[in-house]
């Protein structure tokens, strides 16, 4: 069975474990069928309030609070089983052996698992994305969740949520808010007492909100792989931007204007809010030394477009993230007008429309 019918499967099986999108009660139970063996699906989910700086490398912990929504579409499905006696990783992605720094991070991530765990087996880890290449949709939010879940449950250790998220995030930061449905906020977490408390404090848990109904229209003007990654520029920006420390501070204001903007279910809002924090922090990286610059002149072509749109009465705001892609909220139903639009701006670029997607979960062992 393909990964998107695994997921389908998810979604429509009852004999599968409940793992409600972006429900507060929701508690992920983590127990693998087969003793040593588990299959998990996570989306991938697009920052409205942006994560970008850390404060501390090793635990992943981030400089501000972000806040995403959780896409319907491109599920990763990460298998991971225990293997006595190998005595090494084995891992695939997308049916061919890992290799370097992706492969580093994954064999990395699962001593982390092992050392809670109390375990030594080595692990073979089989991941399949969806993402068509280069949509420029980040897969290591969704995979290190996926991840997260797979292996927690293969090496025995039950976890609830809030820990498979702060697992998640040792990972890959914006991973942590991949584990819920729907809106999800990823805290900081406190900076005045030991690493412990930090670490235990920075987690993600779903936002509650208002009714929005949202389509997120996804603009993929340039499907190539990008100059400086991610992990890169957020440190170079924190390290030489002057433009860093007013923006995080801003941050924080526009994160208690978006949880209020979601509480009304003012799409709007929350659009502009989401539009601004995005522009800010693309601005801090313009403002590095040197520059990391992911806007192009076609990403600016797009956010015209968007305008354009709103000229006309539409509410339509725009996000960017590390690349020149756009991702453009809206109205469900504005989302075709919008694809319409951005697609004629974006000149051949693939268009995607996502919805609010579900929370990460545990499949059964038949799928
Ligand atoms: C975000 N991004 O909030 C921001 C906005 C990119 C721009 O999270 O170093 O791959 O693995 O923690 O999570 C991309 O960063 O970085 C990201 P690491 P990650 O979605």
């Amino acid at each position: 069975m393909g990964a998107e019918q695994q997921a389908t499967a998810v979604r429509s099986d009852e004999s599968v474990r409940p793992a409600s999108a972006g429900s507060v009660q929701s508690v992920h139970s983590v127990r693998a069928d087969a003793p040593g063996t588990a299959t998990a699906v996570a989306h991938p989910n697009i920052a409205l309030i942006k994560y970008w700086g850390k404060r501390d490398e090793r635990l992943i912990l981030p400089r501000t609070d972000s806040l995403s929504m959780t896409l319907d579409i491109f599920p990763t499905t990460t298998r991971v089983r225990q293997a006595p006696g190998a005595d090494r990783d084995e891992v695939t992605l997308g049916g061919k052996p890992a290799e370097g720094d992706a492969r580093q991070r994954i064999v990395t991530f699962l001593d982390l698992v092992r050392e809670r765990a109390g375990a030594t087996h080595r692990a073979v880890v089989d991941t399949e994305n969806t993402v068509p290449t280069g949509a420029g949709l980040a897969s290591s939010a969704s995979g290190f969740a996926a991840l997260a879940v797979a292996a927690a449950a293969a090496y025995g250790l039950d976890l609830d949520a809030t820990a498979l998220s702060r697992l998640a995030r040792r990972g890959s930061g914006s991973a942590s808010r991949s584990l819920f449905g729907d809106f999800v906020v990823w805290h900081a977490g406190r900076e005045d007492g030991t690493e412990e408390e930090a670490d235990l404090s920075s987690y993600a848990e779903p936002v509650p909100t208002g009714p929005l109904d949202p389509a997120l229209v996804v603009a993929v003007v340039n499907a190539g792989p990008k100059d400086v990654s991610s992990r890169a520029a957020m440190r170079r920006t924190v390290d030489t931007s002057p433009l860093y420390e007013p923006w995080a501070r801003s941050s924080g204001d526009d994160l208690a204007d978006m949880r209020r903007a979601l509480g009304r279910g003012d799409l709007a809002a929350v659009g502009e809010i989401a539009e601004r924090n995005a522009l800010g922090m693309h601005a801090t990286m313009l403002a590095a030394r040197p520059a990391v610059r992911y806007l192009s002149p076609a990403t600016l072509t797009v956010l015209d477009a968007v305008l354009g749109l709103r000229r006309d009465g539409v509410a339509a705001y725009a996000t960017m993230d590390a690349g020149p892609n756009v991702k453009v909220l809206c109205r469900n139903a504005d989302a075709d007008r919008v694809a319409d639009v951005v697609r004629a701006a974006a000149q051949g670029g693939a268009i995607h429309v996502a919805r609010p997607g579900p929370a990460a979960q545990l499949l059964d062992e038949d799928g």
